[in-house]
């Protein structure tokens, strides 16, 4: 029986590879969100930036508590089953008036993991749309095997190696996801995607989390998750602990090791193998 997704709706994510939009929270308690976030940047000194972008859910816990919304995980688990790990997360902001953007990619392409069977849960905490560069997808795509994709490392790609993909893609095929603050896409590890500037007076800030079932592993090193619903029968990944207070001492420490050790996976085979190196910082 379904948590929250309609047969519809699993049919349709099932075909086109990705669903829009899902109301998790109200607009409230995304301004609210983005409130915190701004607040937390406002005590490091800026926007976050390197290895703060990555597995922020380990170090404040309101990040903790959002990969744990019964929403969001009653839409995902209609789609990954029970058992589910939270694998990584990632903030995409693209500040006001900014040229950062997101080329057209696999997510798969070099996240390691022993099977396609993940799914992004794109959360909104300021609207997204044709104005400030809204993410966009090319539907079906996701039923295409891995597409060869090449790095850039252009400083303006929000992409860890700004890798783009290496065929043509077609424009007109792609369809924008609009969000306000509150709802979510979800999209399929395959499904082709990207997203142009922001040119808006306002920043456009989305928090992805990237779910999978406790069946999958990584084929590429040791990595860790946060079991977020269900059961792990399985061992694949070190199971991270939930932070209680912004920035604790400890988790820190494990933030770094873990974020570490994920940017080794991601980065093989080109000498950066963490999240501060330059070559490695977004924005
Ligand atoms: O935020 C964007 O525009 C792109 C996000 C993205 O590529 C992703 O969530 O996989």
């Amino acid at each position: 029986m379904q948590k929250s997704l309609t047969e519809t709706q699993i049919a349709a994510y099932g075909r086109e590879g990705y669903l829009v939009p899902v109301a998790v929270m109200s607009e409230a308690e995304a301004c609210a969100a983005r409130a915190t976030l701004e607040r937390i940047e406002a005590g490091t000194g800026g926007p976050l930036r390197g290895d703060l972008r990555h597995k922020a859910h380990l170090l404040f816990p309101f990040l903790a508590e959002m990969i744990r919304h019964p929403k969001i995980l009653d839409a995902v688990e209609d789609i990954l089953g029970p058992d589910i790990l939270c694998w990584n997360t990632n903030f995409f902001i693209k500040e006001a008036e900014t040229p950062s953007f997101v080329s057209w990619h696999q997510d798969s392409t070099y996240w390691g993991l022993s099977s396609p069977d993940v799914c992004t849960a794109w959360v909104a905490l300021t609207p997204s749309n044709l104005d400030n560069g809204a993410m966009a997808v090319i539907p079906k795509s996701h039923t295409m095997d891995q597409i060869p994709h090449r790095d850039t490392f252009d400083r303006h790609n929000l992409l860890t190696r700004g890798q783009e993909i290496a065929v043509e893609v077609d424009e007109k095929e792609a369809v924008p996801l609009v969000l306000q603050p509150g709802e979510m896409s979800l999209h399929h590890v395959r499904l082709v995607h990207g997203s142009p500037p922001n040119p808006s007076n306002d920043r456009r800030i989305g928090f992805a989390i990237r779910y999978i079932p406790t069946s999958i592993y990584q084929l590429e090193g040791k990595d860790s998750a946060s079991l977020v619903r269900g059961e792990d029968r399985y061992g694949h990944f070190e199971l991270e602990p939930r932070p209680e207070t912004d920035m604790q001492d400890d988790m820190l420490a494990l933030h770094q090791r873990l974020t570490q050790g994920a940017a080794q996976i991601l980065y093989r085979g080109t000498g950066v193998d963490n999240f501060n190196d330059p070559r490695a910082v977004r924005g």
